[in-house]
């Protein structure tokens, strides 16, 4: 409970950070995107992983303004690198359940496109099977929304559900983030299965993206699998703010 009363100022007493994880075109070998992961770094507690704090925000109510602040933080560092000369690198953003689900969401993300000024295809939103599955009537009507605007939504930790893939019929996606559990499974069945997901999404127009590529080996391989982009430790690390612009600056 000392950990949830922590958690109620971590906002003010500017303890959350925003890192920000590199994403390559498999083919050009260029990076055109960052995903914004959040930090949080508690005084009392040391760092903190979301996988803990993203849960207690949630059951505290929390997260829609800790969502908007990742949401304004990660446009405002964008539009910084866009006005450094990266005018077409993108943000991804990881939405929770609870704040996808909440009435105002889709008129708080057009707000925080505003006040940077930045177009709907400047972002993208990254959002679970489970998040979306709940109420799919009521997913499809926001994801339209947000795709009317040019935002575009990726399906992330894609794979790891149990649910049938009939329900992308039924949700606009643009983007699947394969998990790395395949990633690190790519004997000759896992590579099956990257087969299959990539087969599927060029049917249906869509973008895939393979997560957690640590050696040169799985980046070669899904490469010639097909996936569009790859994102893992063997490109960079999550990175601060400044180590992001220096990347940057590294690829021109
Ligand atoms: O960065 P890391 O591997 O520690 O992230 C662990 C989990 O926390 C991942 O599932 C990631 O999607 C999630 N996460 C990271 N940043 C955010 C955020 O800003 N909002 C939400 N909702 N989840 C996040
Ligand atoms: O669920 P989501 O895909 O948003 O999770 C992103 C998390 O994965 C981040 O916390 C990030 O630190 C972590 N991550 C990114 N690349 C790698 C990787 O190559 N290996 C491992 N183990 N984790 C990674
Ligand atoms: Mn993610
Ligand atoms: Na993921």
């Amino acid at each position: 409970f000392q950990l949830e009363r922590e958690l109620k100022n971590a906002v003010e007493h500017g303890e959350f950070q925003v890192c920000y994880q590199p994403v390559q075109e498999t083919r050009s070998g260029r990076f055109h995107g960052f995903e914004a992961l959040l930090r949080w770094n508690s005084r009392r507690y040391g760092p903190v992983p979301p996988t803990r704090f993203i849960r207690m925000a949630e059951e505290l109510g929390l997260i829609g303004p800790l969502g908007q602040w990742v949401l304004r933080e990660a446009l405002q560092q964008l539009k910084r690198w866009r006005a450094e000369g990266a005018t077409t690198l993108t943000v991804a953003v990881n939405i929770s359940a609870v704040q996808f689900r909440q009435k105002d969401f889709v008129v708080s993300v057009l707000a925080a496109l505003q006040a940077e000024e930045l177009p709907g295809d400047a972002l993208i939103l990254e959002l679970t099977e489970s998040s979306l599955l709940e109420d799919v009537p009521a997913s499809r009507a926001v994801l339209t929304q947000l795709q009317a605007h040019g935002i575009a939504i990726a399906l992330d930790d894609f794979g790891t559900g149990y649910s049938s893939l009939a329900y992308l019929r039924d949700l606009p996606v643009n983007i699947l983030k394969i998990d790395r559990s395949f990633i690190w499974a790519l004997d000759e069945i896992g590579a099956a299965i990257v087969h299959s997901i990539v087969s599927l999404a060029h049917e249906l127009g869509l973008r895939v993206v393979a997560e957690g590529i640590e050696t040169p080996q799985q980046l070669e391989q899904v490469r010639t699998l097909g996936c569009h982009d790859a994102q893992g430790f063997l490109l960079s690390r999550p990175l601060l703010p400044t180590e992001g612009t220096a990347f940057l600056r590294g690829q021109r």
